[in-house]
C-alpha cells in the first residue's frame, strides 16, 4: 500500500492498495471491508473512517460507477485522504461521523477504461454475442426499467435483466440494507461531467416532499464552493435539471434505504475535456468534493 499523488489518474491496483494503506497506517479511524465481487473477480472494496462510535450517523460515498469518469475515484480519495490526515483537526461535524467510501464501484469498466476504451462506461457483464455491459446507474432497484433506461445490451443506458443483477449495484444495496435502517443519513454519489448537484427524483419530474431541505443543502453545498474556489454548480433534481433516468443510485437510497440526503454531484468540466479532463484538474475537484461532503455532513449533524 502507498499514498496517491493527485497528480495522475491512478489504475485500480493503486487505488486499492492506497485503502490497504489507509487501513494499515490509520488503524485507529480506518478500516477496509470487501463487500463483494465484481462480474470478473474483481474486490469491490470500502474504507471506513470512524472515531469508532458506533451510534455515528453514516455517510456513503461511492465513485467510478461509471467506468470513464475518471475524476470522480480521484475525488473521492482525495476527500477519503483530507478526512484521514486532517482528522485532528476537523470539525466535531465531520469527526461524529462514520464515512464509508467506496471509490471504484465498477472496478471491471474502470480498468477498462485504461487499458482498451477511453471511453467505456457500463460494467463488463458479458451477453453472449452481444455487446457487453451493463448501465449500473440503470440497474438499482427502484422504480427499475423506467425512463430514460433502454432493454438493449448495446445501449450505454442498458438497465440489465432485471434490477440488481449485477453484483456491482447488488452488494452496495446489501451492504447498506445491513444496518439498521437510520444508520445512513446521506449517500454521496460521485459522477462527471457537468457540474451539477443532483437530488431525487431522477426516474421522473417529480419531487420528494422534503425537496426544501434537499435544495437548501445543495445550494449551500453550491455557493461554499463557489465562494472558495469559483467553481458554479447548478443544483436541481436530477430528472428536472438533467434528465429522467430511472434505476439510479440515488433514487434507490432515497426511495427504498430511506437515506435522507441522497445526491448525485456531476464533478467537473462542463465540457471543454468531459470525460477526458486532464491530471491537472483533480486537486481543484478534490477541494470542491470535499467542501460538499463537509456540509453534507454538517446539515447531517444538525439535522438530528
Ligand atoms: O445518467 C446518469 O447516470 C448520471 N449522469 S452521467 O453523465 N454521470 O451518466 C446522472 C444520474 C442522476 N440520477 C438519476 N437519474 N437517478
Ligand atoms: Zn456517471
Amino acid at each position: 500500500g502507498h499514498r496517491l499523488t493527485w497528480q495522475a489518474y491512478h489504475r485500480l491496483e493503486d487505488i486499492h492498495g492506497f485503502i490497504d494503506y489507509m487501513a494499515k497506517t490509520y488503524p485507529d479511524i480506518c478500516s477496509t471491508e470487501t463487500i463483494g465481487h465484481s462480474v470478473e473477480k474483481r474486490p469491490l472494496k470500502i474504507l471506513k473512517i470512524s472515531n469508532g462510535n458506533a451510534r455515528n450517523p453514516g455517510i456513503w460515498i461511492d465513485g467510478g460507477m461509471h467506468a470513464r469518469e475518471w475524476i470522480s475515484p480521484a475525488t473521492v480519495t482525495y476527500i477519503a485522504n483530507q478526512l484521514v490526515e486532517g482528522w485532528e483537526d476537523l470539525p466535531e461535524h465531520m469527526r461524529n461521523i462514520n464515512w464509508y467510501i467506496h471509490p471504484v464501484a465498477n472496478p471491471d469498466g474502470y480498468e477498462y477504461s485504461h487499458t482498451t476504451d477511453r471511453l467505456w462506461r457500463k460494467n463488463m457483464r458479458a451477453h453472449g454475442r452481444q455487446c457487453p455491459g451493463v448501465d449500473l446507474n440503470r440497474n438499482f432497484g427502484y422504480k427499475w426499467g423506467g425512463k430514460g433506461t433502454s432493454a438493449s445490451p448495446c445501449s450505454q443506458t442498458y438497465r440489465g435483466s432485471k434490477a440488481f443483477s449485477e453484483p456491482e449495484t447488488f452488494y452496495i444495496s446489501k451492504f447498506i440494507s445491513g444496518f439498521p435502517r437510520d444508520t445512513f443519513q446521506a449517500y454521496l454519489s460521485f459522477h462527471s461531467y457537468g457540474q451539477y448537484i443532483l437530488y431525487p427524483w431522477g426516474y421522473d419530474y417529480h419531487l420528494t416532499k422534503d425537496r426544501a431541505d434537499l435544495d437548501r443543502v445543495a445550494r449551500q453545498a453550491g455557493s461554499i464552493i463557489t465562494k472558495s474556489s469559483g467553481v458554479k454548480y447548478t443544483v436541481g433534481s436530477s430528472a428536472t435539471t438533467l434528465y429522467p433516468a430511472a434505476g439510479g443510485s440515488d433514487d434507490w437510497a432515497k426511495g427504498i434505504a430511506g437515506i435522507k440526503y441522497a445526491y448525485t454531484i456531476e464533478m467537473g468540466d462542463t465540457g471543454r475535456y468531459g470525460f477526458v479532463l486532464p491530471a491537472q484538474f483533480i486537486q481543484y475537484n478534490g477541494k470542491d468534493g470535499y467542501t460538499f461532503a463537509d456540509t453534507v455532513a454538517r446539515a447531517v449533524a444538525l439535522g438530528r
